[in-house]
């Protein structure tokens, strides 16, 4: 508590007081996933200043920007530029890109936190609309390979930057942005632990691209377009608990329960068999990264039998769990490219091993949840809460006090931990 506590800021937490001084989308959903244990208040509050940022044509942006700090920051809400864009809110200043939904999961475990609070807030009827606004961008502007699949314009918006899912794509991007580039992160990580120059070069040619076309989704000739498992299981998740929140409301909870089951069955496109998981791919040639990742284990987390028993498999053998890895590594161990120590090229993230340990218990195996809750806590504890650390030695990298890493410590040690939102929930 005493990490959320120094980077609350107002209305919101912030990832890290020093590398990530902003409010963050997905962070925010999995810091009120925790936070909601020791104050749903403050949990539904950190909620709705992200949703209040949420652009007319329905995206809840990737970062809201606090104008005291946009200088410790790249790129920043100076190159955004938000407020000239007519869909984005005047109030206050965004990046253009999003990254994976898991916001409608968190909302409903806000309110399950204590309902009555969220009742008398009236949380849920705020939400919903939002909620639905928000996957409706996603069903409508994001199926950019017309599968029924959410593409991402940018690897910021998968939530893992540099994962090898968007190396060959990345290749044939240009690296030479008209804005210079700051390496503001620098100050804070090492170098080597940290995306290369050439990655962020094409990071800001792409992210200048998309801000010179409004951040407009009609671009036929968009250079980067990836279909992430990660992101469309997280968006089929939220499909489940937006079902929850309308049953709640008095809704009908069917068109949800639909939308979910349809996103899992387009997410068969994604089925590696070779590689025993899920991968991202190329929404224009429809051609699947040969990359094992922990984004392609995610579908796990979804009640249906999307493969679960090769991917948990997957998960406890020789390339995940069973290399000797303390939290779920990133990429598979045996990888050529794997680095226990890069970003997320091979390092373990607590938010990932939260995910995992949630689906463990979902598809029946506590024994496996419970073996990476434990290990979260005594990591996250001996690494003064890191961003991620290496998975066989349990190193910290990154910075840390990082604010997720302390949220979802906070869930897995409380007597409610969260659970998928088709859990039902005690006593029902
Ligand atoms: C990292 O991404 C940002 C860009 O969004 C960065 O590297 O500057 C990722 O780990 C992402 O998943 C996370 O949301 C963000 C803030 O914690 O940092």
């Amino acid at each position: 508590m005493r990490v959320l506590g120094s980077n609350w800021r107002t209305s919101h937490t912030v990832p890290a007081s020093g590398l990530y001084p902003h409010q963050w989308s997905w962070d925010s959903a999995f810091i009120a996933m925790g936070l909601r244990h020791v104050s749903p208040r403050r949990a539904g509050r950190e909620l709705d200043a992200l949703l209040a940022a949420q652009w007319d044509d329905g995206r809840i942006p990737q970062i809201v920007f606090d104008p005291r700090r946009d200088d410790d920051y790249a790129p920043g809400a100076g190159f955004w530029r938000s407020p000239a864009i007519a869909a984005a809110p005047d109030a206050v200043e965004t990046a253009g890109l999003v990254q994976p939904p898991n916001h409608a999961w968190a909302v409903w475990a806000v309110h399950e936190a204590d309902p009555a609070e969220s009742n008398r807030r009236r949380f849920l009827e705020r939400a919903y609309p939002r909620l639905v606004a928000w996957h409706e961008y996603l069903r409508a502007r994001r199926d950019r390979g017309g599968r029924g699949l959410v593409s991402i314009v940018h690897p910021w918006e998968s939530g893992t930057d540099n994962s090898p899912l968007w190396d060959e794509a990345m290749a044939a991007v240009p690296d030479g942005p008209r804005m210079p580039v700051a390496r503001r992160d620098l100050a804070h990580a090492g170098v080597g632990e940290r995306p290369s120059d050439l990655d962020y070069g094409r990071y800001f040619w792409l992210a200048e691209r998309y801000r010179d076309h409004d951040c407009d989704d009609r671009d036929e000739e968009y250079p980067f377009l990836l279909e992430d498992p990660m992101m469309n299981t997280l968006l089929a998740i939220s499909e489940l608990a937006l079902a929850r929140i309308a049953d709640a409301l008095g809704l009908p909870d069917a068109p949800h329960l639909l939308r979910a089951g349809e996103i899992a069955g387009a997410l068969e496109a994604l089925w590696e068999p070779s590689l025993g998981v899920y991968s991202a791919a190329d929404a224009r040639t429809r051609d699947r990264v040969q990359a094992a990742t922990v984004n392609g284990l995610m579908p796990l987390l979804l009640p249906y039998d999307l493969h679960s028993d090769i991917l948990l498999a997957t998960l406890t053998g020789p390339r995940f769990l069973g290399s000797g890895a303390l939290l779920v590594p990133s990429l598979d161990t045996t990888d050529p490219g794997f680095d226990p120590s890069q970003y997320w090229r091979g390092p373990a993230w607590f938010n990932t091993s939260w995910l995992l340990a949630v689906a463990a218990q979902e598809h029946g195996r506590p024994d496996l949840a419970n073996l990476l809750r434990t290990a979260m806590v005594s990591l996250a504890m001996d690494g003064e809460f890191p961003e991620y650390i290496n998975p066989f030695t349990g190193r910290a990298h990154g910075t840390q006090r990082f604010s997720w890493t302390a949220a979802l410590v906070i869930d897995v040690l409380s007597d409610t931990p969260t659970t998928s939102p088709t859990s039902p929930r005690p006593g029902q």
